[in-house]
């Protein structure tokens, strides 16, 4: 309850911020997108996990609110990255369960995409399966519209949920992430490195984009790349960092 007053005032005391996790292509080693992670500084109780506050958002609604202004922030500080001379740079965008069921979602995306100037190409959303499965014939539509607007779209967590495979079918999907608890296990067991080979070669079949999330050792980083995974993205090439030390991480990595 502590939370959920402050959190309605964590946006216009301006508390809400976003650190950005790079991901790198395997294949021409360079940094090729990052993912926007929302952070709640709170002026007493420090900074709260989104693991903490993203739920209580949903509950309350508040989410959509938090959501617009994250969508807002990152698509300006890509556009402001650019300007500074970083290569362009794909942001990856969480959209939450009650964002995807907004009537006004893809007026917003719009709007934002149309003031900040980034290219829709350069934006991506990631989505879970629970998002879609709430409602998903109005979320194939709302989904097909955005692919439409040129925006990517990626499955977050891939493998956790249920009826994964209808969904990578039915979806119009450009990108899947593998969820890290199969990244996590893959040095000892096997059994992850089945479903996560699978994975792979799945998504490569239907023509999508793979991005293996929770990445911390040179091990795991190794077998992705022997079956051929696109892009990593985990401790091992970085934490998610605060806008500023992201810009000078990708300059020190050209
Ligand atoms: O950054 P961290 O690993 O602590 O994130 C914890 C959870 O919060 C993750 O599941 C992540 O997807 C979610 N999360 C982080 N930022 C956002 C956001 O801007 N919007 C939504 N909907 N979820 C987010
Ligand atoms: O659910 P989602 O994929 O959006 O969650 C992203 C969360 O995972 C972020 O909170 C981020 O801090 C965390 N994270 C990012 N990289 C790693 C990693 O290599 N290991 C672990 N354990 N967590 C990570
Ligand atoms: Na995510
Ligand atoms: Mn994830």
């Amino acid at each position: 309850l502590i939370l959920e007053s402050g959190l309605r005032r964590a946006l216009v005391r301006e508390e809400l911020l976003l650190h950005y996790q790079p991901k790198l292509d395997l294949k021409t080693q360079r940094i090729v997108g990052v993912e926007a992670l929302m952070r709640w500084r709170h002026p007493t109780l420090g900074m709260i996990s989104p693991a903490q506050f993203i739920p209580i958002a949903e509950e309350t609604g508040l989410i959509e609110a938090m959501g617009q202004w994250a969508l807002r922030q990152a698509c300006s500080d890509a556009v402001a990255w650019r300007r500074q001379g970083l290569p362009a740079l794909q942001m990856s965008v969480n959209l939450s369960p009650r964002q995807l069921g907004s009537r006004t979602l893809i007026s917003e995306i719009a709007t934002i995409l149309d003031e900040s100037g980034l290219e829709p190409e350069l934006l991506e959303l990631e989505i879970t399966e629970g998002a879609v499965m709430k409602n998903a014939e109005q979320a194939v539509t709302v989904l097909e519209t955005i692919r439409g607007m040129g925006i990517g779209l990626a499955i977050d967590d891939f493998g956790t949920g249920y009826s994964s495979l209808s969904y990578l079918r039915r979806f119009p999907l450009s990108t899947v992430k593998i969820d890290r608890s199969f990244i996590h296990d893959l040095s000892e067991d096997t059994d992850a490195q089945a479903l996560t080979d699978s994975i792979i070669t799945l998504a490569h079949g239907l023509r999508m984009q793979v991005v293996a999330e929770g990445v911390e050792t040179m091990t795991q980083l190794d077998h992705l790349r022997s079956r051929g995974c696109d892009v990593i993205q985990g401790y091992l090439l970085s934490r998610p960092l605060p806008a500023e030390e992201l810009c000078r991480f990708v300059g020190g990595y050209l």
